[in-house]
């Protein structure tokens, strides 16, 4: 009999990550959708089996974190072996414009599950991963933060993430469930949501090189991050649910780069040089100019201008995972490097500008999303 999971969040960038993996595995996966009136499961139609055929090992439910019963039916029907919390709001800046909702749906929404686990007395049989944060860590406290790191999270996301964080080790500590938290830094790839900053990036630059769009705005570009590629965490969210004894594990890089960095690296690639004008944290003005390119953009030309819109009211500026406890425990690495990670997702944007550029010549419109 192969092992079941439930993967909440299948359709994100995680999800689909995961769905393949454990696919690949042998798993049945079982996924939970949200009814969106546009399809939302771009990243998964790869993975889609026909319902009608026998021995369908992939399967979506529709159901919301916010909706307990659904989640409880679910769960029965499913008797899962494993349960991958990975659905949220997940978006920072969007935390503080939605603040109750996130609260209900990545703090409330853990315990839902956790709930659902012990009310169908499933606590010996389903093992339980939360999708933690390193926002959790917000104002830093120590760097490199690490398992022991003290929390100081400053957004409603983080403190919705904070409850699920320690709802997660109060049932493995008072029901003896199988519950772990991976504290996972920032993960990327071509699959990235576009209003996360890099993927954000990737697109814009792809976008300006050929001539479709001529400015990317950004917030604050001093913001220094740890990436990694979501393909190389997905494996470490399993590796968590297969020890002999479930613990918190921080995943990361222990590489830190800032989002001017980002930019810079991702026009290189390219082949556009810029030269950013102006220093200092939260620098209105702050403007990125064309020095030489191969590209269709001319040497002199703002690419790139900060606009405050995207500040955020309390910001985290400083993040750095300590990932050794990972690679001694679980023998995990992150084989992904920054320049490999950033290489892979302008190489994808830049294909869909270039199908985007073909549908222009050939006269058709061709629609751009905005935040
Ligand atoms: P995404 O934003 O790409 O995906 C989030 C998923 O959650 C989507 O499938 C979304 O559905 C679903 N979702 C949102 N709200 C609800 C809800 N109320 N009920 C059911 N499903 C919902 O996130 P990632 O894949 O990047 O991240 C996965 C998890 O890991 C998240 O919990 C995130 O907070 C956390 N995390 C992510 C990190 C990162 O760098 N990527 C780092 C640390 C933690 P839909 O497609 O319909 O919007
Ligand atoms: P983050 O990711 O907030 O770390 O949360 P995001 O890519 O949104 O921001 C990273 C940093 O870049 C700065 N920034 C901008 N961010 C966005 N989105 N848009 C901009 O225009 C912009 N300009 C500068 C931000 O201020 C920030 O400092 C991600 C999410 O995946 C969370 O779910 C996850 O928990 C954390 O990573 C770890």
């Amino acid at each position: 009999m192969s092992k079941k999971a439930l993967i909440t969040g299948i359709t994100g960038q995680d999800g689909a990550y995961l769905a393949e993996l454990l696919l690949e595995k042998g798993y049945e996966v079982h996924g939970l959708k949200r009814r969106t009136s546009l399809f939302n499961t771009d990243r998964i139609d790869h993975l889609y089996q026909d319902p009608h055929v026998d021995h369908q090992r992939f399967k979506l439910h529709y159901g919301d974190l916010t909706d307990s019963t659904n989640l409880i039916r679910i769960v029965q029907q499913v008797q899962p072996d494993e349960i991958y919390n990975l659905a949220a709001m997940s978006h920072v800046a969007v935390s503080f414009d939605t603040p109750e909702y996130t609260a209900n749906a990545d703090g409330i929404g853990t315990l839902r599950l956790l709930e659902a686990i012990r009310i169908l007395g499933l606590e010996k049989k389903t093992r339980f991963y939360q999708a933690s944060t390193s926002e959790l860590y917000g104002l830093v406290q120590e760097i490199p933060q690490k398992e022991s790191t003290p929390f100081y999270p400053r957004s409603p996301y983080a403190v919705a993430k904070l409850y699920g964080y320690w709802i997660t080790v109060n049932y493995r500590e008072a029901y003896g469930l199988y519950a772990c938290n991976g504290v996972l830094f920032n993960h990327e790839s071509p699959i990235r949501g576009e209003t996360f900053v890099t993927r954000k990036i990737t697109r814009a630059i792809a976008r300006i090189a050929l001539g479709l769009q001529e400015c990317l705005y950004l917030g604050n570009l001093s913001a220094l991050r740890d990436w990694g590629h979501a393909r190389d965490y997905v494996q470490m969210q399993w590796l968590m649910l297969q020890q002999e004894q479930p613990e918190d594990f921080v995943i990361a890089t222990g590489v830190q780069y800032s989002v001017r960095q980002f930019v810079e690296r991702a026009a290189a690639e390219l082949g556009v040089t810029i030269r950013f004008e102006g220093e200092g944290e939260r620098e209105i003005g702050i403007v990125a100019r064309v020095e030489g390119n191969r590209a269709r953009c001319k040497p002199g030309d703002v690419i790139v201008q900060v606009d405050p819109r995207y500040f955020r009211p309390t910001e985290v500026e400083t993040l750095l995972g300590d990932p050794t406890k990972a690679k001694n425990k679980l023998g995990w690495t992150p084989t992904t490097t920054f320049e490999e990670l950033v290489r892979e997702m302008i190489e994808s944007d830049y294909s869909a500008a270039k199908r985007d550029s073909l549908v222009k010549l050939a006269g058709f419109q061709a629609y751009d999303h905005h935040e």
